[in-house]
């Protein structure tokens, strides 16, 4: 953390970016920093190699969120003293930007949860027993300069912290988890509000692609794995963006005696995003790890750069085998023996 505030203080022009198709902790710990950077006198500007999710615009009321046009963009890169790079651990998550900001040799500080990493930044901030990289950026204000923190730094850390624990729900919610969300409370934070924005906006096509992905849940190992496609085919009856499917995934997952959902989602006829969703028994990132993906123990995702249906074939035989290594308590599930 010393690191952080020393080198956000010898610098001024701050690029501030977080990982492709970013979610509430990306953006979360992109907006609470802006608004820490901008508090002291500082000039950030933070830029996304994918756009803002529109549930997510209520955090842009001051159009603080760009996204990257390589084209016009690239050159602006230069002008930047340095770049802070929050919750993911690798240059490839930042898509088209982190080409060019490593080619940039902009010095780089990465502030982040995840355990999976490349080690290619200047400096690295991890902590993997942070609920979300919001939390990490409440720990960087409140211990060092606490009298910074205001309404719009403690919603959008919220935001985060709501995200990546589910609401409150996941194991990663711990007692700090909810000492930082009581602290947050007192600065005026309204949980209801922002929890409608990100999670009572569904829009009515969606609603119908999800009812179609119910109807074609796919099940093995009695029951205890679910998978389901969402292909372009299901979307465009919808009528809705393929993209848009955040927690479709956690839903099936809530199935009784599912232990492991997994998504595949037909992004382009040979580009299935893959989404890894476990109970808290079965540890998927190092599937994921091995398709082009990463992510937490039970919660990761993936890519595979080939048909929905080759797919299927080449995780579901993984996904069964972790499954089975754990009732057998094989590997890593091995009990220790103290
Ligand atoms: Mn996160």
């Amino acid at each position: 953390m010393e690191i952080i505030n020393k080198k956000i203080s010898e610098n001024y022009n701050i690029l501030i970016t977080s990982h492709v198709r970013p979610d509430g902790d990306a953006l979360g710990s992109e907006a609470a920093m802006y608004h820490l950077l901008k508090r002291i006198k500082k000039n950030p500007q933070i830029y996304n190699a994918s756009p803002l999710p529109w549930e997510f615009g209520f955090l842009n009321e001051n159009k603080i969120f760009h996204h990257y046009n390589r084209a016009k963009d690239k050159k602006s890169l230069s002008e930047f003293d340095l770049a802070i790079v929050l919750d993911v651990g690798s240059f490839s998550r930042l898509g088209e930007l982190g080409d060019d900001l490593k080619e940039s040799g902009i010095s780089v500080i990465c502030l982040d949860h995840h355990p999976i990493r490349s080690h290619e930044f200047d400096y690295e901030v991890v902590d993997t027993r942070a609920a979300a990289t919001c939390s990490l950026i409440y720990e960087l204000i409140m211990e060092t300069n606490p009298h910074l923190m205001n309404l719009d730094i403690a919603n959008a850390i919220w935001v985060g912290i709501m995200t990546d624990t589910g609401s409150f729900r996941f194991e990663n919610t711990t007692p700090k988890t909810m000492k930082i969300a009581a602290r947050l409370l007192d600065f005026g934070v309204t949980p209801g509000a922002l929890y409608r924005h990100i999670y009572e906006n569904k829009l009515p096509e969606q609603m119908l692609l999800l009812g179609m992905v119910l109807q074609n849940v796919k099940y093995a190992c009695d029951g205890q794995l679910a998978w389901f496609f969402i292909t372009q085919e299901m979307a465009r009856k919808a009528g809705a963006k393929i993209e848009e499917v955040d927690g479709y995934t956690d839903f099936v997952r809530t199935t009784y005696g599912v232990e492991v959902a997994i998504m595949f989602l037909e992004r382009e006829k040979k580009n299935i995003r893959l989404n890894f969703r476990s109970k808290g028994n079965v540890v998927l990132n190092e599937i994921a790890g091995k398709h082009d993906g990463g992510g937490h123990a039970f919660a990761s995702g993936a890519t595979i750069f080939d048909t929905i249906e080759e797919a299927e074939k080449l995780i579901i035989p993984e996904a069964q085998q972790e499954i089975k290594d754990w009732q057998a308590g094989k590997g890593k599930y091995a009990k220790s023996k103290d």
